[in-house]
């Protein structure tokens, strides 16, 4: 087994110096007007902790409100071939892995054909709110086909927010184009700030019409994204920094990123694992680089902390993603089945539809601020007033406990203290109920994937695999079935500081968790 390269102790001197805020360079964007230093600005933010008009761009935006994705989905569509840069983590037989695991294949579509697709998922799931384009390649890098398909969405589809995805190359000469189309949402994926270090991940980029390499590669590249970066700020368009991390390449060196994105007033920087296997063909797969462990990749997202604000719920998405994040229905959206649906886009329709959605979504929130006085009194009570545990979840979505252990494919973990249920992530897993049975072959990978955890709240759990995860010391709770999360994760809290007060049980730090490699979700 390979040592982490990651020095707990480096990062927390460093999460000090973040501590303090950096002044704002530049204007517009949450960072600058109003939620400059505050962690809770951001994807777990709600309307007191920024500016109205940034609040309605991101109340139902699964992306950029943590909240908003257990309630409202997004959908992709690849019309994006071509990339002008390589990646060492990217192998173009797949989609680009700045916004999707590696080893995935998207449907490649036409302008035409995606517009048709957008109207045929807008009118069967009328709480998808979101068009992102983000792949196959990189969608600046074919702007004739990623224009053209916002600008007819632009017509067709009035309700629906866009949203891009790039590498950041051709980004500055684009700009423009991006706020002539309405588009309100632009991820960069930006992984260094030193272009020696962008040498090791970058071999070359295509650039003014000739491959350059080397570290003169990585310093155009980066010089493109910081610019791209402010002018999109100065224009009021809300960005999200996605940062690979890689260990013993950018881990620490992510500290530095978030400083210098956060400065030129990003919304959102969401720090994702490398993905890494032999069988993805990627010169990282091919050369042994691992992905981090959970720990690693946890330990760097808290030293940022402080700095531009966190999103933890990515799921590294497919470039024809279709759903809440986490769930993948664009098997139901095939070109062949979409020529046979009675597509009615119906804007009032699905106005009334979000308003509920968006009610559920308030009362998610009041049942966590509810819950949260209860933990606060529990662990003052027991004199855990610094404990803070992991908690696994399973849920099927509308932010509740809702699914089977049995039928997970991933779940949501939240760290729990008593002043906030965290979510900080979530863990994909291979299916333990195969048709009606337990497959028991599966269960030693399940606990792998959620051994940080102390508990794993589910709506039901089978004999066997409540016995195993005991033995593995994770608590199986059914008890908060079909309660909100939070509310769930912040009783169960309460009662287990109770517990460890009473002497009924000794709280005992976890392990580490295993991320999961492989590129697709078990059927
Ligand atoms: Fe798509 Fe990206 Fe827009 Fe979201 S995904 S283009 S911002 S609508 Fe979201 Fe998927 Fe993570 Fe991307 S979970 S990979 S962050
Ligand atoms: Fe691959 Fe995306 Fe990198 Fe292009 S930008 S090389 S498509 S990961």
């Amino acid at each position: 087994m390979q040592s982490a390269y990651i020095s707990l102790g480096d990062l927390k001197a460093n999460r000090n110096a973040l501590a303090e805020p950096v002044a704002s360079e530049s204007a517009g964007g949450c960072s600058s007007s109003g939620g400059a230093g505050k962690s809770s600005c951001g994807s777990s933010g709600g309307p007191d902790d920024m500016p109205s008009e940034i609040w309605d761009k991101v109340k139902n935006h699964p992306c950029y409100s943590e909240e908003a994705h257990h309630h409202f989905a997004r959908m992709h569509v690849a019309v994006a071939p071509a990339c002008n840069i390589q990646c060492n983590y990217c192998n173009r037989k797949y989609d680009c892995s700045n916004e999707s695991r590696p080893g995935v294949v998207s449907q490649k579509l036409t302008p035409d054909q995606a517009v048709k697709k957008v109207l045929a998922v807008a009118s069967e799931i009328p709480q998808m709110t979101v068009l992102g384009i983000a792949g196959p390649g990189d969608a600046l890098a074919n702007p004739k086909k990623t224009f053209d398909t916002m600008r007819q969405l632009t017509e067709k589809a009035p309700d629906i927010k866009l949203c891009l995805s790039t590498n950041g190359l051709a980004l500055p000469e684009m700009v423009d184009e991006i706020c002539k189309h309405n588009i309100d949402h632009v991820t960069i994926t930006i992984n260094m700030v030193d272009p020696e270090i962008g040498a090791k991940i970058y071999p070359w980029i295509f650039w003014n019409h000739q491959r350059v390499t080397g570290v003169e590669a990585a310093r155009i590249l980066h010089e493109q994204q910081m610019r791209g970066l402010e002018m999109l700020t100065a224009r009021g368009v809300l960005t999200k920094i996605n940062s690979v991390l890689i260990p013993g390449i950018n881990d620490e060196h992510l500290i530095e990123v978030n400083r210098e994105v956060k400065k030129r007033g990003a919304f959102l920087h969401n720090i994702m694992p490398l993905i890494s296997e032999a069988e993805h063909g990627t010169h990282f797969g091919l050369t042994g680089q691992r992905g981090p462990s959970a720990q690693e990749l946890k330990a760097v997202q808290d030293a940022c902390m402080g700095g531009a604000n966190l999103m933890r719920h990515c799921r590294q998405c497919r470039a024809d993603a279709v759903g809440l994040l986490g769930e993948d229905r664009s098997e139901e959206f095939t070109l062949d089945k979409i020529e046979e649906m009675d597509i009615v886009y119906d804007i009032d329709k699905r106005r009334a539809y979000q308003e509920k959605v968006e009610a559920e979504r308030q009362a998610q929130h009041q049942a966590k601020v509810d819950a949260l006085a209860d933990a606060l009194d529990a662990s003052l009570i027991a004199g855990q007033e610094d404990l803070k545990v992991l908690v696994a979840v399973a849920t099927e979505g509308q932010g509740r406990v809702n699914q089977h252990f049995g039928h997970a494919t991933e779940f949501q973990i939240f760290e729990v203290s008593r002043k906030e249920a965290l979510f900080v992530g979530h863990r994909r897993v291979d299916l333990y109920c195969q048709g009606g049975y337990g497959e028991d072959e599966q269960l030693p990978s399940i606990v792998n994937a959620i051994n940080d955890c102390h508990a794993v709240l589910v709506s039901k759990i089978g004999a066997c695999p409540r016995d195993e995860l005991k033995a593995a010391g994770i608590e199986p709770v059914e008890e908060y079935a079909h309660e909100f999360i939070e509310k769930a994760a912040l009783t169960w809290f309460a009662d287990y500081c109770g517990r460890v007060a009473s002497g009924a049980i000794v709280h005992q730090p976890r392990g580490d968790a295993r991320i999961r490699q492989g590129a697709v979700m078990a059927a």
